[in-house]
């Protein structure tokens, strides 16, 4: 699959590229990445994304080139000119929020993606579920497509590589550790990247972070534990969801959890839940059950439920789902 798309990137001249609602470094990375291969192929290009770049992967290189769907009309009606859509790192098409009306006009759909939970909705589908991250994949593709990769290349599929395994915990192969390799001697500096998506927490969120953390419950002997974010404790703290990115890597650190969730009010009836695991137990299905997705240690779901009566409905699905 690798070698037909990168045949249709050869063969078109246009290119509409986006991702998912609310992006992460993936989703960046491997957009401005790919964008920046298009480019040095002499192919017309533009990133468009519902939501703006997170002040986080706002350092990264030509994070400015992301425009977002409330952009001015005339930019809107100019992609529409274009030949070509590729979704990345999106396991349905509704992933990506408001672009999908933009999108769905396309005969021409590449869907690249690393979700195993992934509904196929392209022409082209290039689904790795064993790749770390879509900017794995990007890396494969500028193999294949013979594109030497400069530092801001080796910055940005680093930058997903890194966010995506979170600092190199999970979801790694031999291969992973081989690209980072290759990344690092191309010009990606760790300690540049981590400087700028790791040390900026602002003071309001880890305050946030506090309140929140006074919620923190557990059951099943600290096996599952979560807690909650309350739209009142946003307010208080002047933070906003934005703030909260970070919050499930320290649950994670809990000595004998298994299971985390957090639950994020997002207005009176409705509920946002993202949850962890660790090891073979696959929160997926748990986010699944309630119209969500994600990968096997990191998913996510939102509930048409306040913030009490959703916490209720998640502990009796984990402890059916667990088996007790
Ligand atoms: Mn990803």
């Amino acid at each position: 699959m690798i070698k037909r798309i990168a045949t249709v990137l050869k063969r078109y001249q246009s290119f509409l590229i986006t991702s998912h609602i609310n992006p992460d470094g993936d989703s960046i990375g491997s957009q401005i990445a790919l964008a920046l291969i298009l480019k040095k192929m002499k192919k017309k290009v533009a990133i468009i994304n519902e939501n703006p770049v997170p002040r986080i992967y706002q350092f990264l290189p030509h994070s400015n080139m992301i425009a977002t769907s409330s952009a001015s009309g005339g930019l809107l009606a100019m992609t529409q000119n274009f030949q070509v859509a590729i979704v990345l790192d999106c396991g349905n098409l509704e992933r990506v929020g408001k672009v999908i009306s933009l999108i769905s006009k396309f005969k021409i759909l590449i869907n690249i993606d690393h979700h195993s939970d992934n509904t196929k909705f392209g022409n082209l589908n290039w689904v790795d579920k064993k790749a770390s991250s879509v900017a794995e994949q990007i890396f494969s593709l500028s193999r294949i497509l013979k594109i030497s990769l400069n530092k801001e290349l080796a910055t940005l599929l680093y930058t997903g590589i890194a966010t995506d395994t979170g600092s190199f915990q999970y979801h790694l192969l031999p291969t992973t550790h081989k690209i980072i390799a290759t990344l690092i001697s191309r010009g990606a500096v760790p300690e540049e990247i981590a400087e700028n998506v790791y040390h900026n927490l602002s003071f309001n969120s880890l305050k946030l972070f506090g309140l929140a953390l006074a919620t923190l419950k557990e059951s099943r002997a600290h096996q599952v534990c979560w807690m909650k974010i309350t739209k009142e404790m946003y307010q208080k703290t002047k933070s906003s969801v934005e703030d909260t990115d970070s919050f499930s890597d320290f649950l994670q650190q809990i000595k004998e959890a298994k299971i985390l969730f957090i639950l994020k009010e997002i207005s009176k009836n409705k509920t946002k839940v993202s949850f962890r695991s660790i090891g073979k137990i696959d929160v997926q299905k748990i986010a699944k059950k309630f119209g969500g997705g994600g990968h096997r240690n990191a998913a996510g779901a939102s509930l048409n439920e306040g913030i009490e009566k959703a916490e209720k409905i998640i502990l009796k699905a984990i402890k059916i789902w667990m088996g007790c």
